[in-house]
């Protein structure tokens, strides 16, 4: 049996690092494990100009160690410029552009209202080869909430597709079959983030024994046969699935209320998480693939030249990191990052 796994040095592709006091106690988390990280715009206010981008981008670099590197996103609203993404891009402060439905998550009430809105941007960011971060959930509150993603596919994702064939789309966070399938079976520029927690949970945990508000986030955890496919999609080996984490902090009285917030925070020990998940489905072996390669290869990036290493050991997760409740609080783990 392996005891030790040295990998490439992972990037995490989504994650929700925040501002001010909770940057500051979050950051540090994400900087331990990787290289670098697509931060999300979803601040209050949102991320929507290059200056805002570049003010967030340096307080983050305050927080974190210099071999730390944030890669930075454009919030996307129905006003949005394409000249400013252009500048943005071209300026090197914005990798990619955030797509989030009105009202789909946190702080998304800024959102786009209707995906025509958009059209101009994406066909810039189409022409400039400015890669498409997606939430891909429908609003409409007459659909489902746990057939919201599927719903997505069909109405919006598969249009845009096929109105914008030569842009760079993530799927983000895919938590169903449909999502996989649809991803796999797409062409070369489409490709899916996958978390932690989507892998590890299914909708029942929501309900354990009682109202579970730190199994809660959005998209919401789904049945068993859909946790199933975006794991065998994880260890599958294809270039198309790769690691982001969306760990979203919020603070516990937040998170323990009566209208509780979406969110988990799984930054402090995500790498062992997503281990664990390999190493259950003997698939050790193609962790890198999906931790340190496809995703960098996939934004065209260059693949990191250092190292982190894995070692077989119980870790047990505490249930308080920086005063909020991490993913797998009370549990443990079987591998632990070395160093
Ligand atoms: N999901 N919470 C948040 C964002 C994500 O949809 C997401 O990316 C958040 O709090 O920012 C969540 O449950
Ligand atoms: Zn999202
Ligand atoms: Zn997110």
């Amino acid at each position: 049996m392996v005891s030790t796994i040295t990998i490439r040095r992972p990037d995490d592709w989504h994650v929700h690092l925040r501002d001010g006091a909770m940057l500051a106690a979050v950051a540090p988390f994400t900087a331990r494990q990787f290289a670098r990280a697509i931060v999300m715009p979803n601040l209050d206010p949102p991320v929507t100009t290059v200056t805002a981008a570049q003010q967030y981008r340096t307080r983050i670099l305050e927080t974190t160690a210099d071999s730390f590197q944030p890669l930075m996103t454009a919030y996307l609203t129905d006003a949005t410029d394409p000249d400013e993404l252009e500048r943005g891009h071209s300026e090197e402060v914005w990798v990619a552009a955030k797509l989030y439905p009105a009202g789909a998550t946190t702080n998304s009430a800024s959102g786009v209202t209707d995906i025509t809105r958009i059209r101009p941007c994406l066909e810039r960011m189409q022409r400039i080869g400015m890669v498409l971060c997606v939430h891909g959930e429908v609003t409409d509150a007459a659909v489902d909430i746990f057939d919201r993603e599927a719903v997505f596919i069909e109405r919006i994702l598969a249009p845009l597709l096929a109105d914008f064939p030569e842009l760079k789309v993530v799927f983000e966070h895919v938590t169903t079959r449909q999502a996989v399938d649809f991803v796999t079976d797409g062409p070369a520029n489409l490709a899916a983030t996958i978390t932690p927690h989507h892998l590890h949970l299914n909708r029942n945990a929501l309900f354990a024994g009682g109202l579970r508000p730190h199994a809660y986030c959005l998209p919401v955890a789904k049945r068993e046969e859909h946790r199933l496919a975006v794991r065998r999609a994880a260890v599958g080996g294809s270039a198309k699935f790769f690691l982001g984490t969306d760990s979203a902090p919020h603070p516990r009285s937040a998170k323990e209320s009566a209208c509780g917030c979406a969110g988990i925070f799984n930054a402090p020990f995500a790498l062992e998480s997503y281990a664990t998940v390999f190493d259950e489905e003997g698939a050790l072996d193609r962790f890198e693939g999906f931790a340190s390669d496809h995703g960098a290869d996939f934004y065209g990036l260059p693949r990191n030249r250092d190292t982190i290493t894995l070692d077989r050991a119980a870790l047990a997760v505490p249930e308080d990191v920086a005063g909020l409740v991490p993913f797998h609080a009370g549990q443990t783990l079987g591998w632990r990052l070395a160093g």
